[in-house]
């Protein structure tokens, strides 16, 4: 069946022949932020899950370098135009909305409103992102205990947490980062922040407000329909041993 957003012209790509290639990980929360973003503006794509580290299926094989020389996902091929391919989470989400979409439904129409959406989302980028990613690495993945590195990382993850808190809970906000409704600025947080368990953050309890956003966000069918497949780790104890 062909998916035609409101606004996109039908190209004649479809589930079975979709337009885009994402290379994803069924963890890894940047390949699904691709994923959401695809989902709501209707696009079509097939996703090809490559697993960490350097084996056959690797990120960090030549082959795979070749389609993303930082050797880590997403990477989003786009078939419509020359097989055109982008890397950075950030960079793939702005290229969609700028292209694709054309009645706004997650991007703005002024330069204004534009920089804003960009504001929230280069945050998230730059910000979010890599504090989680970085505690995530030193609560799970490193080869030692290194509390210092633990309660810097997580301290920040906390940090950024308190600043969404309070843009989401200030006054005409309508419970989103910008404009008063839904964007790809919020739409980037989601991801990383269904993770936060794993580094012994409770979102629901201590940062409610986030918690309610992060809910709606959730919802969104599209969303939903772009998360089958994500894997949740089970909950480890956190700062046991450093390792799985
Ligand atoms: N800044 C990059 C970060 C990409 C990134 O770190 N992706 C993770 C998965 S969420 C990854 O591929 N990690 C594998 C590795 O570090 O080798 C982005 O936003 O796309």
């Amino acid at each position: 069946m062909a998916i035609s957003a409101p606004g996109i012209a039908f190209n004649g790509y479809s589930e079975e022949n979709p337009q885009f290639t994402l290379y994803s990980h069924h963890i890894g929360p940047n390949g699904w932020k691709a994923a959401q973003a695809l989902s709501e503006l209707g696009l079509t794509y097939r996703t090809i899950f490559l697993e960490f580290g350097n084996d056959q299926n690797g990120m960090k094989t030549s082959e795979f370098e070749r389609v993303n020389p930082n050797g880590r996902i997403p990477a989003l091929v786009d078939h419509s135009a020359n097989d055109l391919t982008i890397w950075e989470s950030g960079a793939i989400l702005l290229y969609l909305v700028k292209k694709y979409d054309t009645t706004y439904r997650l991007w703005a129409r002024t330069l204004e409103d534009q920089a804003l959406i960009e504001t929230w989302l280069l945050f998230q980028v730059s910000g979010q992102g890599p504090y989680l990613g970085q505690a995530m690495w030193f609560a799970h993945y490193h080869s030692e205990i290194v509390p210092s590195a633990q309660d810097r990382y997580v301290g920040e993850t906390r940090r950024v947490l308190r600043v969404l808190a309070k843009q989401l809970g200030r006054e005409g906000s309508k419970g989103w980062l910008v404009l008063g409704r839904f964007t790809v600025a919020d739409l980037s947080f989601l991801q990383w922040y269904l993770h936060a368990y794993r580094i012994g953050i409770n979102i629901q309890e201590e940062y409610p407000v986030v918690w309610e956003w992060l809910q709606r966000m959730q919802e969104r069918p599209a969303v939903a329909k772009a998360n089958v497949g994500s894997v949740f780790p089970k909950q480890e104890f956190y700062n046991d041993s450093g390792k799985e």
